[in-house]
């Protein structure tokens, strides 16, 4: 085995260094002991099994006239732009090396230490799976720091259309909007999200489509929001994938346990005040429900129902930090107005 102690050599050094990446991504971003023992247990193994060789991989190193650094030096391919290039590009190092390293051993006749990489080549393989399950997780984006999440109505809106309101709550600086409509046509729904989506996107401001997830994954929407009678909101995640934010609507601890238990990213806690807005809904649950909401629950919770610029200092005092709204600015005569009083409101109350 001449030169190809070479190959062997420069790879294990690919195939260490590449997953020492993965690793240290693991562990310092993830904070995941299990895949960062799994990579470590990999690594070992890489460099133990060809532990006789060493000798001769050392001997036969040449870095200094390795005719792959020049190349290397003339070219940007391995520009990174994020987290995602970096684990990705390190996974392909770390599987393309193996597979250097299973072949060359296989023509030196050493048939049994081939098939070991063989094996961390395919425990690679999964461990890439569940790194990128968790990545997409990470990259899922939040429900932004704000405090006004303004939900349409086009039959309380007098007149104006969802994109005009929704260009108006924009206007006013709302970064969350829900669409959110009951009984209009698909179509017509469609070309709303479309707009409603684009003026979202131009602005930085996060859109989520109430209850019709094929409309929310159609438009990209940042999020979905669904209820208690809706898709099993693991049905929901099959569907709209690992980077789009799902709400579930609750209205009592256990729904809210559960909800937090089944990965919702937020709930929704009300109706806190009576709602002529929402026809389906059961009696107010109060501001007992947000106390023990605010008190228990890990994940971000939007207080929903009957909210207006008149008792939104009371929601405030029981601990919410979201507070969705209908009625109250989409019927009003000067939407933007009347979202800037409410939001003096929130501000004076938090003091
Ligand atoms: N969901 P308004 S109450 C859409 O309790 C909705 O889950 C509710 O409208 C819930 O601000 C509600 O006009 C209606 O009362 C909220």
């Amino acid at each position: 085995m001449k030169k190809t102690y070479r190959v062997i050599d420069a790879n294990i050094n690919r195939i260490s260094e590449g997953i020492r990446v993965l690793e240290d991504v693991a562990r310092f971003v993830f904070d995941d002991s299990d895949i960062t023992e799994n990579l470590k247990n990999i690594r070992h193994t890489v460099r133990k099994t060809v532990k006789d060789l060493q000798p001769q991989l050392i001997g036969h190193r040449n870095s200094t006239h390795d005719t792959g650094l020049d190349i290397s030096k003339k070219t940007d391919l391995d520009d990174k732009k994020q987290l995602q290039d970096l684990v990705s590009a390190n996974f392909k190092r770390v599987q393309e090396g193996l597979r250097v390293i299973e072949e060359t051993l296989k023509i030196e006749d050493y048939y049994d230490m081939s098939k070991v990489y063989e094996i961390c080549r395919f425990n690679i393989y999964s461990e890439e799976k569940t790194y990128f399950t968790l990545l997409n997780k990470i990259a899922r984006k939040k429900l932004p720091d704000t405090e006004l999440y303004c939900i349409t109505d086009n039959g309380l809106s007098n007149g104006r259309s969802n994109s005009e309101v929704v260009s108006e709550m924009i206007k006013a600086g709302v970064k969350i909007v829900q669409y959110r409509e009951k009984e209009k046509p698909m179509q017509e729904m469609l070309a709303e999200c479309r707009d409603i989506r684009q003026q979202t996107q131009e602005s930085g401001v996060f859109f989520i489509v109430n209850d019709h997830v094929d409309l929310a994954i159609t438009v990209c929407a940042d999020g979905v929001h669904i209820g208690q009678d809706d898709m099993p909101i693991e049905e929901v995640r099959k569907l709209v994938g690992d980077g789009m934010t799902i709400g579930l609507s609750t209205e009592s601890p256990e729904q809210a346990e559960d909800a937090v238990n089944r990965g919702a990213d937020y709930i929704g806690a009300g109706p806190v005040f009576k709602t002529d807005t929402k026809k389906d809904t059961c009696d107010p649950v109060g501001l007992n429900y947000l106390d023990y909401v605010a008190g228990n629950v890990d994940i971000p919770f939007v207080a929903i129902g009957g909210i207006s610029e008149d008792n939104v200092s009371e929601v405030v005092s029981h601990g919410a930090k979201y507070f969705a709204m209908i009625s109250d600015i989409v019927s009003a005569e000067n939407i933007i107005k009347k979202i800037e009083n409410v939001r003096k409101k929130i501000k004076k109350t938090k003091g």
